[in-house]
């Protein structure tokens, strides 16, 4: 059995070749859940959503996240009553969160009702979110003026566009956050743990942070291996730059290593990023070079082989 630690688009994707490459049933992929976040009073799991549409093959192409085809009639309709309408909600999409929002309500936990929609889309892989306690990812700015101020993630992402100078991160709510059921079995059972291109703060961040996942990744550090997200100094997608570099985190893929070197054996990085594979050798950490531009899911499918042939 393998587990993934997946956050969102860039996680969706190398998942989307893992499954061309092993048979999906043996997949679990632990799913980031602090970046969720009610709006309209409709409980929305972006990255949860974005894995599921994606192992589906029923994402947006283009964006990565939300579906194929997606109209926003509904969006349009509450501006007409000055809501606020800066986090896209697509009209197929909110058929999602309104039966996430139902069950939640019903007493449902949101590992159940992740497991519901991935059935319900035919995702035959496992996902299970970190936790099904509430976790929210909050993100202090410091203004132009000098003042401070605490953003929610979506305000800070979407709304301001990832504008605002990051002073700190937190995950509210992470120190009494336990573990959903599954996730610590399925990472002590795991023939290999992958730690997708994800974002390393704001998505595997919050996962590591989960009380009992580190301890658990730390004891099976080589059977850990990680596939760089930033690719000769920039995030592939998304906005991982500003995060890591005003937290003290080089933004390349040794400063991916540093930061993982403690429960991680080996990291994939990018042919373009050979001539950092000794940095990253001397954080402590097996480089392994590959083409991790997923273009498509052929790409995707080859960078999945090769990190999984990193630890055979
Ligand atoms: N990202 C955007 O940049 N703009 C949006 O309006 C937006 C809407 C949205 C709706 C549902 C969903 O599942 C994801 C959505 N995302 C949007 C993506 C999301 O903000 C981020 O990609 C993740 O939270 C980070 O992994």
């Amino acid at each position: 059995m393998l587990v993934a630690l997946a956050g969102g688009v860039g996680a969706a994707r190398f998942l989307r070749g893992l499954v061309r490459v092993v048979p999906p049933e043996d997949v679990t992929v632990i799913v980031n859940t602090a970046d969720d976040e009610v709006f309209h009073g409709l409980y929305v799991c972006p990255d949860l959503d974005t894995v599921t549409y994606t192992l589906a093959g029923a994402e947006h192409p283009e964006q990565g996240w939300g579906l194929a085809g997606e109209t926003f009639v509904t969006m349009d309709a509450l501006d007409r009553y000055g809501q606020d309408t800066w986090f896209r909600l697509g009209d197929r999409d909110l058929g999602t969160h309104i039966y996430r929002t139902e069950r939640l309500a019903e007493g449902a936990t949101v590992s159940e009702v992740a497991a519901e929609i991935a059935r319900a889309w035919g995702v035959v892989p496992r996902l299970l979110p970190m936790t099904d306690d509430r976790v929210a990812t909050r993100v202090t700015v410091s203004r132009d003026d000098g003042r401070r101020e605490v953003l929610k993630m979506q305000e800070w992402f979407v709304r301001e566009r990832a504008n605002p100078v990051v002073a700190a991160v937190d995950f509210d709510g992470i120190e009494t956050a336990r573990p959903a059921p599954g996730v610590l079995a399925a990472l002590e059972a795991a023939e290999t743990v992958l730690i997708c291109p994800s974002n390393p703060v704001i998505s595997i961040g919050p996962i590591l942070a989960v009380p009992g996942v580190r301890e658990v990744l730390r004891r099976r550090r080589d059977r850990v291996v990680g596939v760089s997200p930033i690719i000769a100094g920039a995030p592939v997608k998304g906005p991982a730059d500003r995060l890591m570099g005003p937290l003290g985190m080089e933004v390349s893929c040794v400063g991916v290593a540093r930061a993982y070197a403690e429960f991680c054996g080996t990291l994939v990085i990018d042919s373009g990023d050979e001539q950092r594979a000794r940095e990253v050798e001397a954080a402590g950490v097996h480089a392994v070079v590959a083409d991790t531009l997923m273009t498509d899911a052929r790409v995707a499918a080859a960078l999945a082989r090769h990190t999984l042939d990193a630890v055979a």
